[in-house]
């Protein structure tokens, strides 16, 4: 088997986590919480090392843990990670799905209420037994009554980055099996919505060929249960817990499903509604005339070939899937081609990252050499603020090493030849009142500053656009970060009048960030016409705190495609001597 950085890391954190729930000392969890962190860290491949038995030569490595690693690389499991597995309750596992529920937290609970079910757990915080146990009360009983509710209500969604693995999984072992002629993932995985319910795939295939194909389907090694079979629809689920749909249709309908089931329903329904005034009926199957009663002529199809066809029927262009959900896409197509939409290779720069100077993984260098990598000019490197001490958060003596730092790393590349800059910036908290978390001459000193809300995210509407309306006139704000705080499926966003504070937002000359992490994708996309109104900047960041992180941007800009941003009016797709004017003059003119 191969083993990357990564995925050793993943072992030994499992394990960490796995003791905990276990019981067990800390201190013994704690050694491979630091060796995972080394082992991510390195920048040799962990294989060779392994190959060459030379792990404990890392610091930081003991012989106990080189030997899990050894027996892992032989066998492909480690002996202690199984043991614990078996030992851990599956029921107990499951509480790390409920959000603020970390292992010791856990055991804690498990030990002193002797349950391991979740519906046991939820019992006991409403008869008041959680609450009586030390170091716990009435708030924190509470608080985990309305995560489980969260995690319930939810569970049958998943977040867009879970169900593009499975989608993946499933077109790459269907799209070669003999007789699949046509394969596209459609449902609101299509469309881009940031949390998806099941996946729906469509396959275009012979009558002849269907039950082969349903075979490989339901058949595949990840599949643990099937939901259904029929002639042409087959439902299974996921080992993860996801379900997926697979229609299979003639390459005659080919298209016409694809529209159908790529929705959203809402867009269907307006679509067929354009159909029947222009006297054709719009199904799954494709597009028919009427009769003179007004039903579907079966025996008079109208002939097309995509779905471009079948919109250009009903007098429209072709609408890009992200936009099909009723929300002004109709008047926007009957006019227009294309509207221009952000694509991945307009973004030339990374803003928004963290470094191991407050919660990153990587340090400056590291971060822009990825970037680099990657084929972008700039990053603005936005570690956190003073206040967010639980992150890491700068002082102002730390604020000043960081900047010669850059400055230093600037001074490098351009010696190296580069043409790469790392921007100075900072995600400062927006404090209780809304100012920022800097005196004014340390804020005068940054490129640009992210201002961002960590604590009080619940506070009452009033007091969030207060904070929110203080921060975005402070001159010194250039953008702002991740505006409701949500936590996609885990927490939900602060209150907040998204209208009124991105018109402020707007007239204040504030970008507001798409934050691309899957977690968050924050501006939410339903304020895209308010935002295209207002002629809005965004700018699509990843909050990188790895460099892998920096790849979620393709996330953000599948989100501000859905909010119908363009090139023009996204930040980070201006070029780095484009940006650095573009920061000069937006602190000139404080406003
Ligand atoms: P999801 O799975 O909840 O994230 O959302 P969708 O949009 O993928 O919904 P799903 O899987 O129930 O159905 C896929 C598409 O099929 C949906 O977007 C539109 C179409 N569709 C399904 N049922 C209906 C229906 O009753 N009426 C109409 N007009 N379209 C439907
Ligand atoms: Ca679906
Ligand atoms: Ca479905
Ligand atoms: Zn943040």
């Amino acid at each position: 088997m191969s083993l990357d950085n990564q995925t050793v890391a993943k072992y030994l954190e499992e394990i960490g986590v796995l003791m905990r729930l276990a019981g067990e000392n800390d201190f013994k969890a704690i050694a491979f919480d630091r060796a995972a962190r080394t082992i991510e860290n390195l920048d040799e491949a962990i294989e060779e090392i392994i190959a060459e038995k030379k792990l404990t030569d890392i610091k930081g490595i003991g012989k106990s843990i080189a030997n899990d690693l050894y027996a892992l690389a032989e066998t492909g499991s480690i002996p202690v990670l199984e043991e614990l597995n078996s030992r851990v309750p599956d029921g107990l596992k499951q509480w790390l799905n409920i959000s603020g529920m970390g292992p010791k937290k856990i055991y804690k609970i498990h030990k002193e209420l002797g349950i391991t079910e979740i519906a046991e757990l939820k019992q006991k915080c409403e008869d008041g037994s959680v609450a009586e146990l030390s170091g716990m009360g009435k708030k924190s009983a509470e608080k985990i009554l309305k995560s489980i509710a969260w995690m319930e209500q939810f569970d049958e969604r998943c977040r867009f980055d879970e169900a593009e693995r499975v989608a993946n999984m499933m077109y790459e072992a269907l799209k070669n099996v003999p007789g699949v002629k046509k394969i596209d993932v459609a449902g609101s995985y299509r469309r881009r919505l940031e949390t998806i319910g099941d996946i729906d795939i469509l396959i275009a295939a012979d009558s002849e060929d269907v039950a082969h194909i349903f075979d490989v389907f339901t058949g595949h090694e990840q599949v643990v249960e099937v939901l259904g079979r029929g002639d042409t629809k087959s439902s299974i689920r996921t080992k993860e817990g996801r379900q997926v749909d697979l229609r299979i249709v003639t390459k005659k309908q080919f298209a016409a499903a694809l529209m159908y089931f790529t929705g959203s329903k809402e867009h269907n329904v307006v679509m067929r509604q354009r159909a029947r005034d222009r006297g054709f009926a719009l199904n799954e199957y494709g597009l028919f005339h009427l009769d003179e009663d007004g039903n579907t002529d079966f025996e008079k199809p109208k002939s097309f070939e995509t779905e471009a066809d079948i919109y250009k029927e009903l007098d429209l262009n072709w609408v890009p899937p992200e936009l099909r959900e009723d929300r002004g896409e109709f008047a926007l197509f009957e006019e227009k081609e294309h509207i221009g939409l952000v694509n991945d290779s307009d973004i030339r720069g990374v803003i928004h990252a963290h470094s191991t100077w407050s919660d990153g993984k990587f340090s400056i260098e590291q971060m822009a050499r990825a970037c680099i990598e990657k084929g972008y000019e700039y990053l603005g490197i936005t570690d956190h603020s003073k206040t967010a001490a639980y992150a890491g958060g700068l002082n102002i003596d730390k604020v000043k090493r960081q900047w010669e730092e850059i400055d230093a790393l600037n001074q490098k590349f351009s010696e190296e030849g580069l043409e790469f800059t790392v921007f100075k910036g900072i995600e400062s908290d927006i404090l209780a009142d809304g100012s920022l978390d800097y005196p004014d001459d340390i804020l005068a000193g940054f490129d640009f500053i992210i201002a961002s809300v960590h604590s009080g995210l619940e506070l009452p509407k009033e007091k969030m656009m207060m904070r929110f309306e203080n921060a975005i006139k402070n001159p010194y704000t250039t953008m702002l970060g991740h505006p409701t705080g949500r936590l996609l499926l885990k927490r939900d966003g602060s209150a907040l009048d998204m209208n009124r504070l991105l018109e402020l937002a707007a007239k204040h000359n504030v970008v507001v960030e798409i934050n691309a992490s899957p977690w968050r994708l924050d501006l939410d996309w339903r304020f895209g016409n308010k935002a295209r109104d207002l002629e809005l900047i965004t700018s699509v960041n990843p909050d990188a705190h790895d460099t892998e992180g920096i790849d979620d941007i393709r996330y953000g800009v599948y989100i501000a495609r859905k909010a119908k941003f363009g090139k023009e009016r996204v930040l980070n797709t201006l070029s780095r001597d484009e940006i650095t004017e573009w920061f000069t003059n937006r602190k000139s003119t404080k406003n």
